[in-house]
């Protein structure tokens, strides 16, 4: 077992992120957190990789924290998410590239607020998401409070948060916290087809289509009209559009990857 604590491995085009430090069910510590918000930098930078997937190893997803740290470390709760958390879930979310968070087991307090935050989020049958904060007296963070709400609406939400209720993998994809929920026997092999299948995809058109999509979730309809126009400007003028219309007029399956 590799003493790594995010492993890394990069095939067809998907670049795959395990957590790993599954006798924690992966909880996170500080070389966890920094070392996977420094591999999605170096993943925007790369263009061997077009689409990004976090997972964890073992049975567990991530179990948020991990608790036998937080007494010995000087820095206050607040410098700490600064450091950690806030960079890692905004580098997801500004990445121009796909991100899958395969979730595969429990995902708990930050681990589910890192499930959450994936572009697609693919569920194994085996998973328990657990809004867990309020079990030990603290606020959901790591953009939970931001994400939760616009899935599921306030009030469940809160009752979420506020009672840590566990929710399956049915009830999951039910409250829209999933895209698909694959069999825990066959999930690592369904999540690498899947993702190959994004990965086929025109990633810089997605890229854009993420961009314009975050910045939606804050604008005016006429600021968006004019991030569409401007985001339209910018693929209209990639090779990957180029490409998409001699696919259609050929009458044949366009080969994004080769552009
Ligand atoms: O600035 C800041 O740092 C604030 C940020 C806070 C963000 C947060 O994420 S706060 C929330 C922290 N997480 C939790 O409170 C979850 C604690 N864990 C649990 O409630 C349960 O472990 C689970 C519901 C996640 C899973 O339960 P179960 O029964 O499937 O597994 P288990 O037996 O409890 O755990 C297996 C092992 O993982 C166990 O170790 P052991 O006894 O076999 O040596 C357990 O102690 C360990 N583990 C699980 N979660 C954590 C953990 N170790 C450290 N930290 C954890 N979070």
């Amino acid at each position: 077992m590799s003493d790594q604590v995010v492993l890394k491995a990069l095939e067809h085009g998907v670049l795959t992120l395990t957590l790993n430090r599954p006798d924690k069910l992966n909880a996170a510590n500080d070389a966890l957190l920094l070392g996977l918000t420094g591999a999605l930098r170096e993943a925007a930078d790369d263009s061997a990789v077009r689409v990004v997937v976090i997972t964890g190893a073992g049975r567990g997803f991530c179990a948020g924290q991990d608790l036998g740290e937080v007494g010995a470390r000087e820095m206050g709760f607040a410098e700490h998410l600064r450091h950690t958390y806030n960079p890692l879930i905004s580098t997801m979310r500004a990445l121009e590239k796909p991100v899958i968070t395969a979730v595969n087991g429990v995902a708990a307090g930050a681990g589910a607020s890192l499930a959450l935050a994936g572009d697609i989020r693919l569920w194994s049958s085996a998973v328990t998401f657990i809004e867990v904060f309020s079990n030990i007296a603290l606020v959901p963070d790591s953009g939970s409070t931001w994400m939760l709400p616009r899935l599921v609406g306030y009030h469940k939400a809160f009752e979420l948060m506020a009672l840590a209720e566990r929710v399956n993998a049915e009830e999951g994809l039910r409250l829209g916290l999933c895209e698909r929920v694959f069999p825990a026997e066959t999930f690592a092999e369904d999540v690498r087809a899947y993702a190959e299948q994004l990965a086929a995809r025109p990633v810089r058109a997605l890229g854009l289509t993420k961009r314009a999509l975050n910045q939606a979730l804050s604008s005016t309809l006429d600021e968006a009209l004019e991030n569409e126009a401007q985001a339209q400007q910018r693929a209209g003028e990639d090779p990957e559009h180029r490409e998409g219309l001699a696919a259609f007029k050929e009458k044949r399956s366009a080969r994004f990857k080769d552009v």
